[in-house]
């Protein structure tokens, strides 16, 4: 059984250190949100986000390779200048394997905690597999209502020895046929600026592969929570694959000052079947000086249903170095961002709570 939440150490280690999860909480029958679920007034979805859908529609990349080639492009590089965030269709990855994909995100989450468990951090007998809870749960002051699993790729071989058997052969086709995705994707987005990248190079952009399933049970009080708090991803491109619940927003970022004195904006992605979500991570925002903009994103949580997502994340290998393009500083007569090695980057992102786009400012060199 669940402990009270008015206990918080056996709460936390229920929920965290003996890996039950959100889900083994949910699982014990809970008539209302425990407080460490509570978010602060300004961060919850009832009190803040007045959003509308995005009306965007889906990009369709069939046309990539064909006549309307220029017309594809500029779709997808006016989505990544503007709002960071579009759908895709007709991309390239079987829509059964999406299907394939969520029914392994529930089987795995479906197990016995004991099964999961043997994947949690400091106990998990492979280095490229981890389940656990929120985000950081060591570090936040209030939880996300969320499970993952964390499934890290080096080659097809190590993924299917290493990562669980629920859903290694369809998380593993996902990312090689996702990972064309985003070469094909890239490479628009890197001729639109007008410069040449190496094969090599693009090859190193998006060396660290990794598959997150995450898994959101219902809540009692969605209005009091998050499922994920408001973070950009921060690689070079996310690919997610997202259920039809919904509960997916982005923050329209436009600093003007009609809009700062009207509050934060907040679209929802709607699920479209066979779609699968695009959005640019930070490292593509500094490559590109600033052209391209990494998205601030959260996740609203359910009363009903259990949701999955599954989202890609394509990034550097952890010794590249990382700075604005050579020519686009030439071009633009300024560097918004210093050089780094993309290793510190994900070191700083991974020590601190989800707070929106803050770990930018760690390669920021001018207030933009
Ligand atoms: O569940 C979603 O729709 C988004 C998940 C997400 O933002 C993340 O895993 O970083």
């Amino acid at each position: 059984m669940a402990p009270s939440s008015e206990d918080g150490n056996s709460l936390f280690n229920f929920v965290v250190r003996d890996g039950n999860g959100v889900k083994g909480l949910t699982d014990s029958g809970l008539s209302k949100v425990p407080d460490q679920y509570i978010q602060p007034p300004n961060e919850q979805f009832g009190k803040t986000t007045a959003a509308h859908p995005h009306d965007q529609p889906a990009i369709d990349l069939s046309g990539l390779d064909g006549p309307n080639h220029d017309q594809v492009v500029e779709a997808v590089a006016k989505a990544a200048e503007t709002l960071g965030f579009f759908q895709v269709v007709k991309h390239g990855v079987p829509v059964q394997l999406l299907e394939a994909v969520k029914e392994g995100a529930h089987r795995f989450f479906g197990q016995p905690t004991e099964k999961k468990a043997v994947y949690m951090k400091g106990v998990s007998t492979s280095p490229l597999v981890k389940y656990g809870t929120s985000f950081l749960p060591e570090v936040e002051k209030t939880l996300e209502w969320k499970d993952f699993l964390n499934m890290v790729y080096t080659n097809d071989e190590d993924a299917l020895q290493h990562w669980p058997n629920q859903c290694k052969e369809a998380a593993l086709e996902y990312l090689n046929t996702s990972t064309q995705l985003v070469r094909r994707l890239l490479a628009a987005l890197i001729g639109h600026l007008g410069v040449r990248v190496d094969e090599s190079r693009v090859e190193a952009l998006i060396g660290l592969r990794m598959v997150n399933m995450n898994f959101y049970p219902p809540c009692p009080n969605p209005e009091l929570t998050v499922g994920v708090g408001r973070h950009s991803d921060l690689g070079i491109l996310t690919v997610l694959l997202q259920d039809g619940i919904g509960g997916l927003y982005v923050k329209v970022e436009d600093d003007t000052n009609s809009r700062r004195n009207r509050g934060e904006e907040w679209m929802e992605i709607p699920p479209i079947p066979g779609a699968l979500v695009i959005n640019v991570g930070d490292t593509l925002q500094i490559l590109s000086n600033g052209r391209y903009k990494s998205a601030e994103h959260k996740v609203r949580t359910t009363s009903t249903q259990s949701r999955v997502s599954i989202p890609l994340f394509t990034m550097p290998r952890s010794s590249e170095k990382i700075a604005p393009l050579p020519h686009l500083v030439e071009r633009d007569g300024v560097a918004r961002y210093q050089e780094f090695i993309f290793d510190d980057y994900m070191n700083n992102f991974f020590s601190n709570a989800h707070e929106g786009k803050k770990p930018l400012e760690f390669a920021q060199i001018n207030s933009q």
